[in-house]
């Protein structure tokens, strides 16, 4: 069957669970060939293997230059190049603001927001030095709208990958390359599970819009239309996908 995405290859970061993972799951349905990149090597292998044939797993550490530069190389190597990036990789903290110290701060930002800015910029050389017609979308959060608690760094990370993603679109439009973020809302993956944000979902369902968890599919089939030709006249945006928590 013919799949939106066919021939083309994705590279989906932080994809050995959650989110990450249902966002590899479904541009592999959609015919692409998918790159799941993690920290975790175990976790990026199982889930790969899991995808089936048209997965490959990749580890890397999104805040660490040498490390990327090799993904890259890898990349070059097993595949045409990327046409689709998806920025997904991320630290979700749960911390009282009483325990934002500095380290924590440097922290977050080198993972969330440097370590996007770290494989953008690889990612997006190799678009256009192969040609393509590039996609870059990246998981920012409605915390950056909600200035949710618990999270400061977290929300502040958050709301530079939302400018990042704007200036990448000015820069990158020339070359045929889009940009956009996508927020999601609280969403059950297997990180939110295990972290008390797991206790959040009462106070969250009451302020959506319509009932109901937000699921890592809610997320994936956005990414799968951003990544898609039907999007292409789409960039600089930011998508709020959270079942209507936050209206603007
Ligand atoms: P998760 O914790 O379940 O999975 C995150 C994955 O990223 C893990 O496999 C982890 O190993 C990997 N990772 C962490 N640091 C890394 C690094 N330095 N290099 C490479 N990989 C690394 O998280 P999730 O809930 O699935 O979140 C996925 C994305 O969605 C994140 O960007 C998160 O901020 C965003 N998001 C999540 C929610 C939510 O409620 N779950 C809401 C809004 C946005
Ligand atoms: C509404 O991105 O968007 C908790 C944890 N609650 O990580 C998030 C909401 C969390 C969110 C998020």
């Amino acid at each position: 069957m013919a799949g939106r995405l066919d021939g083309k290859t994705a590279l989906v970061t932080g994809a050995a669970q959650g989110i990450g993972r249902a966002i590899a799951a479904r541009l592999a349905a959609d015919g692409a060939t998918v790159v799941i990149s993690d920290l975790n090597a175990a976790g990026g292998s199982a889930a790969a293997k899991d995808i089936g044939a048209n997965a490959i797993a990749i580890a890397a550490d999104v805040s660490d230059p040498s490390s990327v530069a090799a993904l890259f190389k890898e990349i070059d190597a097993k595949t045409g190049g990327v046409d689709i990036l998806v920025n997904n990789a991320s630290i979700v903290p749960f911390i009282a603001w009483d325990d934002v110290d500095l380290a924590h701060w440097q922290k977050i930002i080198d993972v969330n927001l440097t370590g996007t800015f770290i494989v953008t910029r690889a990612a997006t050389d190799q678009m256009r030095a192969k040609g393509k017609q590039g996609r870059v979308i990246s998981i920012s959060s409605n915390t950056f709208f909600a200035g949710t608690p618990n999270m400061a760094a977290y929300v502040a990370a958050k709301g530079g990958v939302i400018g990042f993603t704007r200036a990448l679109a000015t820069e990158l439009g020339k070359h045929g390359i889009t940009a956009n973020a996508i927020t999601p809302g609280l969403i059950e993956s297997d990180g939110v599970k295990a972290s008390p944000h797991n206790e959040a979902f009462g106070f969250v369902e009451m302020l959506q819009a319509m009932p109901g968890k937000g699921q890592p599919a809610h997320i994936a089939d956005v990414v799968s239309f951003l990544a898609s030709d039907d999007a292409r006249w789409i960039t600089g945006q930011t998508l709020n996908v959270d079942a209507g928590m936050i209206r603007h």
